[in-house]
């Protein structure tokens, strides 16, 4: 089966896992396609339904050519389930079953704790479509009206790709998972999605990039994470879930580097040139520095949240068991096992934060975190050779690991930016520095104006390079209904 990369379309449900030969899931997932229409259709981007969305479509899992792009209404995107192609004799990467034969059935031990990780993993999915529901009509253009509605439809194959699994290989307690799926809501009292940041709002287009920057690369990493699993339909799945990834990131990054490459044009035009004349800057209908920085140290703390404890026993476990590996597990030179080796830990000791050795089992989390951030530095690095070439005098940081966070180490004390601890007094005097203020929350939404006019951009956020596509400037990404 490895050479089949074509998806099969003939059945109410893409797919290249050949369910028209496995009725019993085919029945399951039609079974449950009716309630995820109603909660796209009432959850999804609202009051663009009727829209037409110039969309790029899975066709293959080929990396070559997987995609198509053409006009389509939202709620007749066809999501499907879609793995990467198995690789022949593929052996487990990590763990105690390292170099074992990789899994094609769920491993009986270990059935609770890997059905815990995939309703994880399907949980944020739909939790980011919620969060970005109201986009549509604050897009400072048809470009980027497309690119989230683009963002949004993938994020809602990947809550497919995770069903498709509870469905295939968890039989009751998958089904009512899968159900369970569709109920909870973003910022529920009652209800909410399972991980802090995805029950956030998502109030202004600088929040969605900086999302799409700092919490879809936590998916990123998370799916990198499950991708050498030891259970290998979740190593496929997730291995194509990467290549739709890239893209989301991409909106965040070239949408953040924009916004910044605008600002910084207009301060030059007008000449300002201090970042910190706030007042100036925001005159010139674009968004200041400091603001954009404070946006950044919101959505980076939010988003290490998503990595759980520095020290978790949950981690080890389900690194023990194979059934999740590290950043490029394949491309690491060690035992796999992680039985006797350390890896240094930022904690709180007596007061102070300190680097300790822990071992690298139950380091797993912190591990991945590392990686991330280093990954998130890149891009910062980026953003400041945007303003450096227009000699503006500023330089984006990402802030202290210790700095606003609600789980792990640092939960219960206050820190600044650069990690200094802090009592409450002084935080409390502070932290409108530090975080986006009420007053900065309105300044920024003060700006969003839907733009609709092709090839015409909203007054704080620069034009893309390239077009989607390369579809030329003015290219019309979106026709709103009539
Ligand atoms: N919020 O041992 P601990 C994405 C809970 S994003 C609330 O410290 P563990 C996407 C935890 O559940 C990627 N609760 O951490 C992005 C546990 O509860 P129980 C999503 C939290 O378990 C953008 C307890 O605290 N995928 O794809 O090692 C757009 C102790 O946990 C949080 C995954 O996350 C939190 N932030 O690690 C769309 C992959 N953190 O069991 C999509 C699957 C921890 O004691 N998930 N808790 O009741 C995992 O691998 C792990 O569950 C986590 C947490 C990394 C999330
Ligand atoms: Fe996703
Ligand atoms: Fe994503």
């Amino acid at each position: 089966m490895s050479d089949i990369v074509n998806v099969d379309y003939s059945t109410r449900i893409p797919n290249n896992v050949n369910l028209t030969e496995d009725r019993q899931v085919l029945r399951a997932l039609e079974r449950w396609h009716p309630g995820y229409i109603d909660w796209w259709m009432t959850m999804g981007p609202a009051g663009f339904q009727e829209a037409l969305v110039y969309l790029r479509t899975a066709v293959s899992v080929d990396p070559k050519g997987w995609a198509k792009f053409d006009y389509i209404k939202m709620p007749q995107y066809r999501w499907g389930i879609l793995l990467a192609p198995q690789e022949e004799g593929r052996k487990i990467p990590s763990g105690r079953h390292y170099g074992e034969p990789a899994w094609q059935e769920v491993p009986g031990g270990y059935r609770a704790m890997l059905r815990r990780l995939v309703v994880i993993q399907g949980d944020t999915e739909p939790a980011s479509v919620e969060q970005q529901r109201h986009l549509g009509k604050t897009a400072p253009s048809l470009y980027d009206m497309r690119n989230v509605f683009q963002v949004n439809v993938e994020e809602g194959r990947h809550l497919w790709a995770m069903v498709y699994i509870l469905q295939k290989y968890f039989g009751r307690d998958g089904r009512e998972e899968a159900e369970q799926l569709l109920q909870r809501r973003s910022g529920d009292a009652d209800k909410p999605r399972m991980l802090g940041a995805f029950n956030e709002a998502t109030p202004d287009w600088l929040s969605f990039h900086m999302f799409t920057f700092f919490t879809d690369r936590d998916g990123k990493m998370q799916l990198e994470s499950l991708a050498q699993s030891g259970f290998d339909p979740l190593s496929r799945t997730c291995r194509f879930m990467l290549t739709e990834e890239a893209h989301h990131m991409f909106v965040g990054e070239t949408g953040i580097g924009r916004t910044i490459q605008r600002t910084c044009e207009a301060m030059k035009e007008a000449g300002v040139d201090d970042p910190g004349d706030i007042i100036k800057v925001r005159d010139l209908g674009v968004i200041d520095l400091p603001t954009i920085q404070k946006k950044l140290n919101l959505h980076y703390s939010l988003s290490l949240d998503l990595f759980g404890s520095e020290v978790s026993t949950n981690a080890a476990n389900a690194f023990n068991a194979s059934l999740k590996g590290r950043f490029q597990e394949t491309k690491i030179q060690d035992d796999h096992r992680l039985e006797s080796s350390t890896y240094p830990v930022l904690k709180l000791v007596g007061g102070e934060i300190k680097r300790v050795d822990e071992p690298a089992l139950t380091a797993i989390n912190m591990r991945l975190r590392d990686d991330y951030t280093a990954d998130c530095q890149r891009g910062l690095d980026r953003w400041n050779k945007i303003i450096d070439r227009t000699g503006v005098n500023f330089r984006f940081q990402l802030p202290h690991v210790a700095f606003h966070r609600q789980i792990g180490e640092f939960k219960d004390i206050k820190a600044s930016p650069s990690g200094a601890l802090v009592d409450d007094a002084s935080w409390n005097k502070e932290k409108d520095k530090w975080l986006p203020s009420k007053g900065d929350g309105e300044f920024v939404q003060s700006l969003m104006r839907q733009v609709l006019e092709p090839g015409k951009f909203a007054s704080w956020i620069a034009p893309p390079r390239v077009g989607i596509d390369n579809k030329p400037g003015d290219f019309e990404y979106v026709k709103l209904a009539a």
